[in-house]
C-alpha cells in the first residue's frame, strides 16, 4: 500500500528546506522566514525539549522494537504494522538494496523501543472519542524510548522527527481536542479508494483521528448497500466502477483504525438526497406545480410509514457496517419549497398543527429518524440546523457548527444547552484564494467565545471541510496539504502555539515531508525542498 504512495524515490540524506529570504516585492502578506528551535515538528508536542547535540541514525542496525516491559508486541500487528512503515519513511529504498553498510557509530541512536505502559493496549480495538493518544519520547543515545498507555499514543509518537539525524529530544505530548477531523464528500465527485487511503495516511502525519466519510448526497450514490443494491444501482455515477463495496469500505476502516483514525460515516437526510430516490420509489417528496406532480422531487417524505420502515432497516445496514459509536445524521440545508408545493404535506401540517412553520415539520422528520437510530444503539452528530430548528437531542450528541457568520454565537449556544459541539464553520478547505489562507485557519481559536468554562469543555474539537462540488482525484490532495496541516496544529497544540513565522518555518519542512513521502502537497510560496534533485 505504502509502495502507491510513492510517486517519489528521491533519497537524500538531509530533510531540511529553506525558501529564498530575498523576496523582492511582496503582494502577499509574508511570515518571515527564520530556523524555528523546533525543527520541523508538526503539529508541535505540548512539550519539547530539544538540545543541539545530534545524533545520527544508524543506517544499517537502527530498529524500532518492542520494549521488554511492553504490554504489547509481536502479537499487536497494529504496532508492527506502523514500525514497518516507518522503518520505510527513514530509509526509503537503502535497506531493500542492502545498502548502507556502514558500521554504528557510539554517538548512533540504534534503537527506538516502543512501551506501552497500560495493561491493556487496546492493540485489537477501534479508536473511539474516549482514546487516550498520549506519549512521551525520549530520544538519547544508544537508545530513544516511546513510553505510551495505549497504542494510540505510540502511533501519535511516530512521525516525529525520525530523519536519518536527529538531536537529543524530549516529548510530552497530547492532544488539546479529542475530536480532530476532516471531512471528504465522495458524492460530488466519486473518490478512487487509493485517494482515500493516500488522505488516511496524510491525515496520521498530521494527528488527525476522525474521517468524516460525506459518503453519499444529491449528485449520486456511491455506498453498495447490502440491503438495498438498487440505491447504488441507480443512484451511483456507475453501478460497478463508481460504487464502494462492502469489502472498500472494510478496508478504508481498517487501514484508518491502524492509524488511530475513526470513520464517521454521514448518511444525509432529509434534505441533499436526489440520488436515494432513483433507487428507493417514494422515499423523496413529488415537487408540484399548481395542481399536479411536476416530476421533480425533494426532501425525503416525511409523513409517509414508508419512509420510516425504511430509514430503520438501512440504519441498521449501517450500524453494522460502520464500527464507530457515532454516526453523522446530516439534517442540513433543507429546501422548504418542494414540501410547500405538495398538497398532501399541506393537509399533514394542518392535521398537526404545524401551520405553516416547515422547520416543525423537518424536526418531526428528525426526531422520528433519532429514535431509530437510537435503537441501533449507535451516537449521531447532526448539523447545526437540528438544534436551531428546536429538535429534542439525546445527550451525548455531537452538534457540528458549519455556518459561517457568528459561528462564536452559535458555541455559546449550543454550548449552553448543554451539548457537545464541533466547529467547521472557518475551515472550507474547498474555498480556494491567491496567497498564504492557511494562516487564516492557523489563527482561529476555537474558544474564543462566551463562555464558562464547563461550556468550553463541551467543545471538542473540528473539522475541515474538503467539499467535493470542484473536486476530485485531480485536485483533492493538493489542495488539502499542506492547508489542512494549519487546522492539524491548531486542534493538536496548545492554544499558545499561535507564532504564525515560527509555524511558516516548521509548516515548509513538513511541507516538503509530505512531498518526499509521495504526497504532492502544495507549496506555501517560493522556495525548493532539499530532496528535490535534477
Ligand atoms: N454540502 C452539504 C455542502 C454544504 C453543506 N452540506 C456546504 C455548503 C456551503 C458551505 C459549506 C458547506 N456543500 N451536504 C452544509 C453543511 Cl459555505
Amino acid at each position: 500500500m505504502i509502495a502507491t504512495l510513492k510517486f517519489t524515490t528521491l533519497l537524500l540524506a538531509v530533510v531540511v528546506c529553506r525558501a529564498t529570504q530575498d523576496y523582492g516585492y511582496k503582494d502577499v502578506e509574508e511570515p518571515t522566514l527564520g530556523d524555528s528551535q523546533y525543527g520541523s515538528l508538526w503539529p508541535l508536542p505540548q512539550k519539547v525539549q530539544m538540545s543541539t547535540v545530534a545524533f545520527k541514525l544508524s543506517g544499517v542496525s537502527f530498529q524500532i522494537v518492542d520494549a521488554k516491559e511492553s504490554s504489547s508486541g509481536a502479537s499487536c500487528s497494529l504496532l508492527q504494522n506502523a514500525y514497518r512503515r516507518y522503518d520505510e519513511y527513514i530509509f526509503p529504498i537503502s535497506r531493500m538494496q542492502g545498502q548502507n553498510k556502514k558500521k554504528a557509530f557510539a554517538s548512533d541512536v540504534s534503537e527506538l523501543q516502543v512501551w506501552i505502559t497500560s495493561a491493556d493496549s487496546e492493540c485489537d480495538n477501534y479508536p473511539s472519542v474516549t482514546s487516550d493518544e498520549s506519549y512521551e519520547l525520549s530520544v538519547d543515545s544508544p537508545v530513544a524510548v516511546l513510553k505510551a498507555p495505549k497504542v494510540w499514543g505510540a502511533l501519535r509518537g511516530r512521525g516525529h522527527g525520525f530523519y536519518k539525524s536527529i538531536n537529543r529530544t524530549e516529548i510530552q505530548d497530547f492532544p488539546r481536542f479529542t475530536h480532530r477531523g476532516l471531512l471528504l464528500d465522495s458524492s460530488r465527485h466519486f473518490l478512487p479508494i487509493k485517494v482515500i487511503l493516500a488522505n488516511l495516511e496524510a491525515m496520521a502525519w498530521n494527528k488527525f483521528n476522525v474521517f468524516h466519510w460525506h459518503i453519499v448526497d444529491d449528485p449520486s450514490f456511491p455506498y453498495m448497500s447490502r440491503t438495498f443494491p438498487q440505491l447504488s444501482q441507480q443512484g451511483a455515477y456507475h453501478p460497478y466502477t463508481h460504487v464502494y463495496t462492502p469489502s472498500d469500505v472494510k478496508m478504508i476502516i481498517e487501514f484508518a483504525r491502524l492509524r488511530g483514525i475513526r470513520v464517521v460515516s454521514e448518511f444525509d437526510t432529509p434534505g441533499h438526497t436526489q440520488s436515494w430516490g432513483k433507487g428507493q420509489k417514494d422515499l423523496l417528496t413529488p415537487c408540484y406545480s399548481g395542481a399536479s406532480p411536476s416530476g421533480s422531487f425533494g426532501p425525503v417524505n416525511p409523513i409517509l410509514n414508508t419512509t420510516y420502515d425504511f430509514m430503520a432497516m438501512f440504519f441498521k445496514e449501517v450500524s453494522t457496517v460502520f464500527p464507530d459509536a457515532y454516526i453523522h445524521l446530516g439534517g442540513d440545508e433543507v429546501d422548504f419549497s418542494c414540501w410547500k408545493s405538495n398538497p398532501d404535506i399541506q393537509k399533514f401540517m394542518a392535521q398537526q398543527g404545524f401551520g405553516t412553520d416547515y422547520s416543525k415539520l423537518e424536526s418531526f422528520y428528525i426526531q422520528r429518524l433519532l429514535d431509530i437510530v437510537t435503537t441501533t444503539n449507535k451516537g449521531y452528530m447532526i448539523w447545526q440546523e437540528v438544534i436551531d430548528n428546536g429538535v429534542k437531542l439525546k445527550s451525548n450528541t455531537v452538534v457540528h457548527v458549519w455556518m459561517g457568520n457568528k459561528f462564536e454565537e452559535e458555541l455559546q449556544k449550543v454550548t449552553e444547552a448543554g451539548f457537545t459541539t464541533i466547529l467547521s464553520a472557518p475551515w472550507y478547505l474547498d474555498y480556494i484564494s491567491y496567497g498564504q489562507d492557511w494562516q487564516k485557519y492557523y489563527k482561529v481559536e476555537p474558544l474564543s467565545f462566551n463562555g464558562t468554562d464547563a461550556q468550553k469543555k463541551l467543545v471538542v474539537g473540528g473539522e475541515a471541510c474538503l467539499w467535493g462540488e470542484y473536486v476530485d482525484a485531480t485536485n483533492l490532495t493538493p489542495r488539502l496539504w499542506p492547508r489542512a496541516s494549519a487546522v492539524g496544529e491548531r486542534l493538536w497544540s496548545d492554544k499558545d502555539v499561535k507564532d504564525t513565522n515560527d509555524a511558516y518555518s516548521r509548516l515548509i519542512q513538513h511541507r516538503c515531508r509530505m512531498v518526499q513521502r509521495g504526497i504532492p502537497a502544495e507549496p506555501l510560496f517560493t522556495g525548493y525542498c532539499a530532496h528535490e534533485y535534477k
